[in-house]
């Protein structure tokens, strides 16, 4: 197996400073020895030069600073389309979640439409008509899926398919969200899914549903799908998480299942985390995808 690690430090698509600082600590806190020591025979590690926090106002309009993001999704995409070309298995290190653009972009221009697995506890599922905040951290999904007004250049505008995309971990959504996925049948097992199926029954469903009949199945893991007791370090907390072990046990589902084919880790924020451990626990997640047992 080959992995390449893309190290993208964008923060400007969430509300607080920090996620830029993302990929650095979770190279400190030890990704690349974990990697090692699980047998990858080959590790490559890109670095996308981010677009950082201009002097001024917020450029763009109804999505804040649309056009850094667009700048970094451009150039995102180009590294995962290329990595993927060249038979490496992506593994994104964010940087606030609208950094899932480029991931999902550049893994379409090469393999056609992923299945998606999104675990998080928001559903990122925000136009620029509905967002709240204009955040951009909260619309990687619309963006994919064709619905917002935010177009790639090279893209078709649509990289993913409603039918193949799974939400995992949801506790906080905003009414067009919502409604967005009521009226597309948008399949979200949300906290409460988890807490009367438990885990392993919802993991089983989420990959019948995304991992077959595409040739890719990209996971997003967004660390405030944990609950903020594990993971304090992330941009915007909210109670009611996901367990040490319901996630780990993801990810362990995950792997055993052989059919991940792509990975993002995302807003992990070092200036509100306790002593690295966010970092730690994004380290010890992407070890359990990538195949480590207890035994
Ligand atoms: C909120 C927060 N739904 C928004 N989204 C977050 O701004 O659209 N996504 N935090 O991860
Ligand atoms: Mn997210
Ligand atoms: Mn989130
Ligand atoms: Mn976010």
């Amino acid at each position: 197996k080959k992995v390449g690690l893309v190290c993208v430090p964008f923060g400007l698509g969430g509300a607080r400073e920090g996620a830029e600082l993302g990929p650095r600590s979770v190279m400190n806190a030890g990704i690349l020895k974990q990697l090692e020591s699980l047998g990858i025979e080959e590790i490559t590690v890109r670095d996308v030069l981010c677009p950082q926090r201009p002097t001024g106002l917020p450029s763009g309009g109804r999505m804040r600073y649309e056009i850094e993001v667009r700048r970094m999704s451009d150039l995102m995409c180009e590294q995962v389309a290329d990595l993927t070309a060249n038979g490496y298995m992506p593994i994104v290190l964010g940087g606030d979640h609208s950094v899932a653009i480029g991931s999902l972009s550049g893994i379409t221009e090469r393999d056609g439409s992923p299945g998606v697995i999104w675990i998080d506890a928001h559903s990122d599922l925000n136009t620029e008509a509905t967002s709240p905040s204009g955040n951009a951290h909260g619309m990687p999904l619309a963006v994919a899926l064709g619905k917002a007004q935010f177009k790639l250049s090279g893209a078709s505008g649509k990289s993913i398919r409603k039918e193949k995309l799974v939400l995992i971990a949801a506790r906080d959504l905003d009414p067009g969200e919502k409604e967005l996925i009521r009226a597309d049948g948008i399949a979200c097992f949300t906290m409460h899914d988890i807490d009367r199926l438990g885990m392993k029954t919802v993991m089983d469903r989420a990959l019948e549903i995304a991992g077959e009949g595409t040739a890719s199945l990209h996971v997003s893991l967004d660390m405030d799908s944990l609950d903020p007791s594990e993971a304090p370090g992330v941009g915007t907390p909210v109670p009611g998480g996901l367990s040490y072990r319901e996630a780990h046990l993801a990810m362990e589902l995950l792997a055993e299942s052989g059919k991940v084919t792509s990975l993002d880790i995302v807003e992990v924020n070092p200036t509100l985390d306790s002593g690295g451990r966010t970092a730690r626990l994004a380290v010890e997640l992407c070890a359990s995808l990538l195949g480590k047992t207890i035994l």
